[in-house]
């Protein structure tokens, strides 16, 4: 049976850094694991082709070749993979399709052929006996959730992986953490299941021997889960794999704020490899990280606790939200100045969005305020309910956020807070390659020569020569800067039509 795996395409938004990746002539930031993952638990007769429309063009006679596709998607994905639904009808080709997109809007896609949703580790091989046995249903789903110490090493031979920025690897799912905006737990569960040491081992010698090196992405949610576990078993093992093979790897994750707390792991994260972290930080305001039951954020100091964390060698890349219920008007400065005083260079600040089935959905869902489905991202000025405070005041409030933490005053600002305080010492650094090296050309040419404020990035330069050590960083931040005011030229010119919409339809956005 032929297999066409395929994963749609996804817009250009913060969290693409498309236009950093062009120049380090990259076509997307990182594969779809899960894709690479549902392939190799795919029978070894099948014969597998694997189209990612972010890297490579997804052609009719891709699709004429295949027996049936296999679709994933997030709800960012939409348009692209209704786009593909329609051309597999027009050209009779079946589908079976599976991942969040579909789990969580499973309604939506019923004239699909094989729904096969939640994780494909229970899922899919009924699906595939039923295939084999010539009666596949319309509809696979479970309560169940499985042990991941059976899931398979993805399928890297079925990747160019030279057209990715980073490589992905998932050590846990779930998250024991309850934030009532976040689906995670709905999706995954608040029960950690992780792979075992020897599990990730093995991704990792597949990696290295599969040509990667460079910066891997464990995309668990909450890396830190279980802290003993890491600490005790899979840091320890990782710093050893990392030492007898020379450091090929750097690492970078997703972790609650509770990391600062704990200095042996942070330690050992260092000493692993890991060179970055992403947090919610969400709210400088305690009344909306209560709101939102952000428990782990509360009750702290949270410029001291990421500081601490870059301290340790860590950088803080970081998620914040407005449009809490709670949210007061000065709201707006105290983010920016929690924002520039941390050092979070990489800030991510969307508005609030409440995921279907999420205890904030069900809650606007009681008090009639819901609106329309969101959209998937939370940078594209879309809420999909009636905030309680004034729209217009909101919509100026977060475009003076992003306006201001964009500007290249306040970002160069706030890469040199990062770095004064940042631990080099022990943190394994990126080796610098041919392609950095060119990166570094390029960002001189188009941030320094050709871009508006040119001076920002020389006067940075010329500070960061002082310690060259400092350099790499730069160039990349000053990188990913290049790419967020793009993407804010294209969100301003949203919020215009946003704020002319909503002033027509009363106070609501959808
Ligand atoms: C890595 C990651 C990314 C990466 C890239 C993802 C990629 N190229 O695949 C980056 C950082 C770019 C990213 C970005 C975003 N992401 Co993201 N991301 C993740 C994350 C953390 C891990 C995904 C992953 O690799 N998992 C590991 C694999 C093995 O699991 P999996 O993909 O779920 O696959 C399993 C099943 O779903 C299923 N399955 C999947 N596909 C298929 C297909 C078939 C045919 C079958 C049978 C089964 C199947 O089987 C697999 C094995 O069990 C998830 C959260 C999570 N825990 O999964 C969020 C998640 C997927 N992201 C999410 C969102 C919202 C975003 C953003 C839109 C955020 C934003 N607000 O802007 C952006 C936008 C995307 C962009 N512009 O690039 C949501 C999606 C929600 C939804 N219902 O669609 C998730 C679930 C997190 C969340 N709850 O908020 N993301
Ligand atoms: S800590 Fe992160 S992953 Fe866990 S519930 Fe909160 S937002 Fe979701």
């Amino acid at each position: 049976m032929k297999i066409l795996l395929i994963n749609p395409e996804v817009p250009n938004t913060f969290w693409s850094l498309k236009h950093a990746l062009n120049f380090v002539s990259k076509k997307a930031l990182l594969p779809p694991l899960g894709l690479l993952t549902v392939a190799a638990m795919l029978p070894e007769s099948f014969e597998k082709k694997l189209i990612d429309m972010n890297v490579t063009r997804l052609r009719d006679r891709h699709l004429k070749w295949a027996d049936m596709v296999f679709l994933t998607g997030m709800v960012i994905q939409k348009k692209s993979v209704d786009h593909i639904i329609e051309r597999c009808k027009k050209l009779n080709v079946k589908i079976a399709a599976g991942g969040p997109l579909f789990t969580a809007f499973p309604e939506a896609y019923l004239t699909i052929d094989h729904l096969v949703l939640k994780e494909a580790e229970i899922t899919l091989p009924t699906f595939l006996k039923d295939l084999q046995k010539g009666c596949p249903e319309p509809y696979y789903t479970t309560r169940e959730r499985p042990d991941l110490k059976e899931t398979p090493i993805p399928q890297w031979d079925l990747i160019n992986m030279k057209k990715y920025g980073l490589m992905g690897i998932q050590y846990s799912r779930g998250c024991p953490f309850n934030c009532d905006f976040c689906d995670v737990t709905r999706l995954f569960g608040h029960v950690l299941r992780t792979k075992t040491k020897e599990q990730i081992i093995a991704e990792l010698d597949s990696l290295y021997a599969a040509g990667w090196r460079g910066e891997l992405f464990f995309v668990d949610d909450n890396f830190i889960g279980e802290k003993n576990v890491l600490k005790k078993e899979l840091l320890p093992a990782m710093i050893q794999w990392m030492e007898q093979k020379n450091n090929p790897f750097c690492f970078n994750t997703q972790a609650s704020m509770n990391l600062a707390d704990d200095d042996e792991l942070m330690t050992l994260m260092v000493r692993a490899g890991f060179d970055c972290v992403f947090i919610g930080v969400e709210s400088p305001d305690e009344t909306s990280l209560t709101e939102c039951h952000k428990t782990q954020n509360t009750g702290r100091d949270l410029v001291a606790a990421i500081k601490k964390i870059q301290q340790f060698g860590l950088q803080v890349q970081a998620g914040f939200i407005v449009g809490f219920d709670g949210d007061k008007p000065g709201v707006f400065d105290r983010m920016i100045n929690l924002i520039q005083d941390s050092g979070v260079v990489t800030a991510m600040v969307g508005l609030l969005n409440a995921p279907r089935g999420t205890n904030l959905y069900k809650k606007l869902m009681s008090e009639n305020r819901l609106t329309e489905p969101p959209t998937g991202d939370n940078m594209d000025c879309t809420m999909n309910f009636i905030p309680r405070m004034d729209i217009h005041e909101l919509l100026g409030g977060y475009q003076k956020v992003l306006n201001t933490i964009y500007s290249q005053k306040y970002y160069c600002k706030r890469i040199k807070t990062f770095l004064e305080n940042y631990n080099f010492a022990d943190a394994i650094m990126p080796k610098v390659r041919y392609s950095s090296i060119k990166a570094f050309f390029r960002a001189t040419w188009r941030i320094g020569v050709i871009e508006k404020g040119k001076f920002h990035y020389w006067k940075l330069i010329l500070w960061s020569l002082k310690k060259p050590r400092r350099l790499p960083l730069v160039v990349r931040f000053s990188i990913y800067g290049f790419h967020f005011r793009k993407m804010l030229k294209s969100i301003r010119f949203q919020m215009n039509e946003l704020a002319a919409a909503s002033a027509n339809a009363g106070n609501s956005v959808g």
